[in-house]
């Protein structure tokens, strides 16, 4: 089996010491971190996701397959910035103001950093200036924004009208997500999209991108 392969393998499997070996031999052999990066890691993190859409992964093997990208991710980092390999895109992440869950934003994080985007995260009871802040300071392209209660989603509601209001509504995507959020919802506040779980996220992240 190939580096790439043992990568691919191990992240499915949560094989956190695999990876690092496979990793570092890879980059030893002369692979590119970019090659790495691209045709190892994020792939298996898309089969995560598939795996956990059809219900074959639950939270805990996310969370040990995630694990075991990160310490991969980590041995590539230096390699990427050598080889000025960009993120796709900068994703801001928080759970909107009053509500502090924040486990289903993480495995959000988890599932489009997996992607290839850059993470902001913005933690939890973040107000719609924080998040206007890290669309307009920070550079952010998309705004991702949790829920979990049903007092807090106006919140989503108030965040979409402060960018509007700011004039900056068309330069960010805005995706909302969380147990009590549904499609109707994101139709009716004008968010760009919703997204069911985290796997659906990082999907929606993309192709709100144009990425493929
Ligand atoms: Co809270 N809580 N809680 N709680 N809590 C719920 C949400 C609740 C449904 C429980 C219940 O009554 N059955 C209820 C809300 C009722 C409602 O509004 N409809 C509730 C309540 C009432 C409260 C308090 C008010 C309780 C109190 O103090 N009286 C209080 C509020 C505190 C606050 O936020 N201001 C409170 C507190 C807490 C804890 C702190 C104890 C803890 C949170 C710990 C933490 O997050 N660090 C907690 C927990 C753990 C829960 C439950 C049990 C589990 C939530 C969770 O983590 N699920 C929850 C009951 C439940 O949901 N069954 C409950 C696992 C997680 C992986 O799923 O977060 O849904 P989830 O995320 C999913 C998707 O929703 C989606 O992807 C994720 C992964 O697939 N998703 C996105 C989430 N965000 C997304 C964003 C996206 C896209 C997809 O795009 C950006």
């Amino acid at each position: 089996m190939g580096y790439k392969e043992e990568i691919f393998d191990g992240i499915l499997n949560g094989n956190m010491k695999a990876v690092q070996d496979a990793t570092t031999a890879g980059l030893e052999a002369g692979m590119s971190a970019g090659e790495l990066m691209n045709e190892a890691m994020i792939p298996a993190m898309a089969e995560v996701g598939r795996l956990f859409e059809i219900n074959e992964y639950y939270v805990p093997e996310m969370l040990i397959a995630a694990r075991a990208m990160k310490a991969g991710l980590a041995l590539v980092r230096p390699g990427l910035i050598d080889e000025d390999i960009q993120p796709k895109g900068k994703v801001a992440l928080g759970t909107v103001k009053g509500d502090l869950h924040d486990i289903g934003k993480n495995l959000v994080s988890i599932m489009v950093e997996g992607a290839g985007f850059e993470i902001i995260d913005l933690g939890v009871d973040v107000s719609p200036e924080q998040f206007l802040g890290a669309a307009r300071d920070q550079g952010a392209d998309v705004l991702g924004l949790s829920a979990l209660l049903t007092t807090t989603m106006p919140s989503m509601k108030a965040t979409v009208e402060a960018l509007q209001e700011a004039g900056i509504r068309e330069q960010v995507k805005v995706i909302i997500g969380g147990a009590p959020v549904t499609q109707k919802y994101a139709d009716e506040i004008g968010a760009d999209g919703y997204g069911r779980d985290a796997a659906a996220a990082a999907n929606l992240v993309k192709s709100l991108m144009g990425v493929e």
